[in-house]
């Protein structure tokens, strides 16, 4: 099958999808997202896929957040449609795949890039990686799930802590944090991953389903992701998200 912005490879019951967006580092427009929904629709219907690895092409970039330039000019109830539509289309639905998605995050892993990595079963970074959500540096709040799942894997301080400084962290630092699983050498990121595909592999895919269902009973869909999605969009109509996208666009810092 070939999926745009998409390279799929199939080796012993493991796909790995590979992103491919290298003008943008990978960001996510619609096209991507359109075409990372339908590969994850096929892969679930495919039996001879086990477990999946999710990792972005080249060393620099794992996805470098949603696509600032697509959303800047944006209206408040574009940009809650925005959101509500990502959710539904990629972001919940990886957290609700019916096989293991293992992230492998071989650079920057922001914003909209850290939610994926978030929405996904597990993760694994090369050690020179760098992950953070820095929306509010852009005058937004993370709009992909990041304000609930940041919290649930990294506690609340620490994603407060992140989101409000919009700073990046390290590999090592995020492997304190709980917020990736293990954190290897770059050319060691798809063997580890393949590694932890092939430990989950010897157990039962019925029961994986199970599995991530009963996890995500508790942990996914609350009233936070529908607060979060609310709010992002009330970011676009104030001047702080004009005057943070356009600062990006502009190549300058922001004046708050
Ligand atoms: N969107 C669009 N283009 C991007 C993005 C992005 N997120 N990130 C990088 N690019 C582009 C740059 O504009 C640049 O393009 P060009 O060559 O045409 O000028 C190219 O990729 C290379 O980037 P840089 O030259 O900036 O590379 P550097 O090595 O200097 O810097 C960084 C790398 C630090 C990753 C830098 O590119 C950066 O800060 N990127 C933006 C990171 C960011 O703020 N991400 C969060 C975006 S907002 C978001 O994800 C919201 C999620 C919720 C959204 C819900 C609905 C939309």
């Amino acid at each position: 099958m070939e999926f745009p912005h998409l390279h799929i490879s199939i080796d012993q019951r493991i796909a790995t999808v590979t992103m491919d967006r290298p003008k943008a580092l990978n960001a996510l427009n619609k096209e991507v997202i359109s075409a990372l929904h339908a590969a994850i629709e096929w892969l679930d219907a495919e039996d001879a896929v086990r477990v999946v690895i999710l990792t972005g092409a080249g060393e620099k970039s794992f996805v470098a957040g949603a696509d600032i330039a697509e959303f800047a000019s944006f209206d408040a109830k574009q940009g809650q449609d925005l959101s509500a539509t990502g959710h539904q289309l990629l972001f919940d639905r990886v957290a609700a795949a019916k096989k293991p998605y293992i992230a492998a995050i071989n650079g920057f892993a922001l914003g909209g890039g850290l939610e994926l990595a978030m929405a996904c079963h597990v993760r694994i970074a090369a050690e020179t990686a760098r992950l953070g959500l820095p929306e509010t540096s852009l005058g937004l709040i993370p709009g992909y799930g990041g304000t609930q799942r940041l919290v649930q894997l990294v506690g609340k301080g620490r994603a407060m802590e992140m989101m409000l400084s919009a700073s990046m962290i390290d590999a090592a630092t995020a492997e304190s944090y709980g917020l990736v699983n293990q954190v290897v050498s770059p050319e060691e990121l798809l063997p580890a991953a393949n590694a932890m595909a092939g430990t989950f592999m010897k157990n039962s895919g019925q029961a994986h389903k199970a599995v991530i269902e009963a996890v995500n009973a508790a942990t996914e869909g609350g009233a936070g992701f529908t607060s979060e999605q609310a709010l992002f969009g009330a970011c676009f109509a104030t001047e702080d998200f004009i005057e943070g996208t356009s600062a990006f666009l502009e190549k300058r810092k922001p004046r708050f």
